[in-house]
C-alpha cells in the first residue's frame, strides 16, 4: 500500500493526513502552549521556509439586507445592526479599489456579497466582470456570495476565479445555535460545487461564539478530513456587533486564537491559514504569536466587510517588526 492509498501524503518530511480524529484534534488544542506552538512551527517551517505572509484585501460589494439569520452578522435582516442603505459597488468602483489594494501591496482581492445565494442576471454578470478585472491586475481573486449552482460555479471558474470563500463557521453540533435559515449540510454541498468546478476553497470559521473546545475540534475535524484540504482557512475571532444576538459576548482570549491557528497549521500543513476578523482587538505581540504559530496570511486594509481592521501603516510596522518576508520595496 502506498502512502497515498493509506490516506497519507508526505511532503518535505511532514505527513499530510486526511484521517484526523476528534480526540487527536482536541489533544492538540489542549497541549501546553509552548509544545503546541513548537510543533506548529516545525510543520510551518517545512512548508513555508521563508515565512512568506500573504496580504489579502477585502471589499464588501453588496452590503446588508441578507435573508440569512447568522447571529454574528451585522448584515442579516434578522438583526437590528444598521448596515443596510449603502449602495452596491459597480465594476469600475471595485476595480479602482482592487488597483489601490495592489498598489498598497496586497496580492489577493476578496469581494463579498451579502446574499443567501448568488443571483443570476445583471449582478452576476458584473461579478464575473469584476473577477476578470481583478485577475487582469495580476491579483488572486476571491468571491464570497453564499450558495451557488453548478452552472454559476463553472462560469466563475471560466472567469478565472482563484477561490470561493464559504465558511463552516462552527461545528456541525453547535451550528443550529448560530444559524437557523440554512444547514451545515447545505454549506458542505456548496463547497462540493466549488471544488467540482475547479475553484480553490477558502473555508474556515469563527471562535468566541460560546462554543466549547470540543466544538472547535469538531469544526477543525470537518476541515482537516476534506481531501484535498481547503487551500485557505480563515480563522476569525467573533467581533461582537451591536444589534446582533452575540453583541454582549466578550472578545475571545488572544491565546485561544494562537491555539486555533497552531492546530489548524498542524492539521493542514499546506493550507494558507489566514488571521481574519478580530485582529484589531489583538495587540501586536498576540498577532506575532499567531504568525509564529503558523498563520501565513492576514486581511490587509482599513476595513473588513462592515467592521474595521488595523491600519495599513500599523500592519506594515507589525510585519516589519516580526521580520516576515514581505517585499517592502514594492509599496514604500
Ligand atoms: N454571505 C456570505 C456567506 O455567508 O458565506 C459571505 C459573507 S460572510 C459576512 C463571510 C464570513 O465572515 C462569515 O462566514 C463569517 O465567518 C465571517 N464573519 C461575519 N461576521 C463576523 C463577525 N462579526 N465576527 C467574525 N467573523 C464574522
Ligand atoms: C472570512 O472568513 N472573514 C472575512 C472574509 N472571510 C470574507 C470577513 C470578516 C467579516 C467580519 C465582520 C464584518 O466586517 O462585517
Ligand atoms: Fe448573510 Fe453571510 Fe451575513 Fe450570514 S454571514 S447573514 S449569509 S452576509
Amino acid at each position: 500500500m502506498t502512502l497515498l492509498d493509506s490516506g497519507i501524503q508526505k511532503s518535505q518530511g511532514v505527513s499530510i493526513r486526511f484521517d484526523w480524529s476528534l480526540d487527536e484534534i482536541q489533544y492538540l488544542l489542549e497541549k501546553p502552549l509552548m509544545n503546541l506552538v513548537w510543533e506548529a512551527q516545525i510543520v510551518h517551517r517545512s512548508f513555508n521556509p521563508e515565512y512568506k505572509v500573504q496580504l489579502a484585501s477585502l471589499l464588501s460589494v453588496k452590503t446588508g439586507g441578507c435573508e440569512e439569520d447568522c447571529s454574528y452578522c451585522s448584515q442579516s435582516i434578522h438583526n437590528s445592526s444598521d448596515v443596510a442603505g449603502q449602495s452596491d459597488f459597480d465594476v469600475k468602483g471595485v476595480l479602482e479599489q482592487a488597483k489601490a489594494a495592489k498598489d498598497a501591496g496586497a496580492d489577493r482581492f476578496c469581494m463579498g456579497w451579502a446574499w443567501r445565494e448568488i443571483r443570476d442576471g445583471k449582478p452576476f454578470e458584473s461579478m464575473l466582470e469584476m473577477v476578470r478585472g481583478v485577475k487582469s491586475l495580476g491579483l488572486e481573486a476571491c468571491v464570497t456570495g453564499g450558495m451557488l449552482s453548478d452552472q454559476q460555479a463553472a462560469r466563475l471558474a471560466d472567469a478565472g476565479l482563484t477561490a470561493y470563500n464559504h465558511n463552516l463557521d462552527t461545528s456541525p453540533e453547535f451550528y443550529a445555535q448560530i444559524i437557523s435559515t440554512r444547514t451545515f449540510q447545505e454549506r458542505l454541498e456548496t463547497l462540493d460545487r466549488v471544488r467540482n468546478a475547479g475553484i480553490t476553497i477558502c473555508c474556515g470559521g469563527i471562535i468566541g461564539m460560546g462554543e466549547s473546545l470540543k466544538d472547535r475540534a469538531s469544526l477543525l475535524r470537518v476541515l482537516a478530513t476534506m481531501n484535498p484540504h481547503p487551500e485557505s482557512v480563515p480563522i476569525n475571532a467573533l467581533v461582537p456587533v451591536e444589534g446582533t444576538p452575540l453583541e454582549d459576548l466578550n472578545m475571545v482570549d488572544s491565546l485561544e486564537m494562537v491555539r486555533m491557528v497552531a492546530t489548524a497549521r498542524i492539521l493542514m500543513p499546506q493550507s494558507r491559514v489566514r488571521l481574519s476578523a478580530g485582529r484589531e482587538q489583538l495587540n501586536k505581540e498576540s498577532q506575532i504569536l499567531c504568525l509564529l504559530a503558523g498563520a501565513d496570511s492576514i486581511f490587509y486594509g482599513e476595513s473588513l466587510l462592515t467592521t474595521s481592521n488595523p491600519s495599513v501603516q500599523s500592519d506594515k510596522d507589525m510585519l516589519a517588526s516580526a521580520g516576515v518576508s514581505v517585499n517592502w520595496d514594492l509599496y514604500e
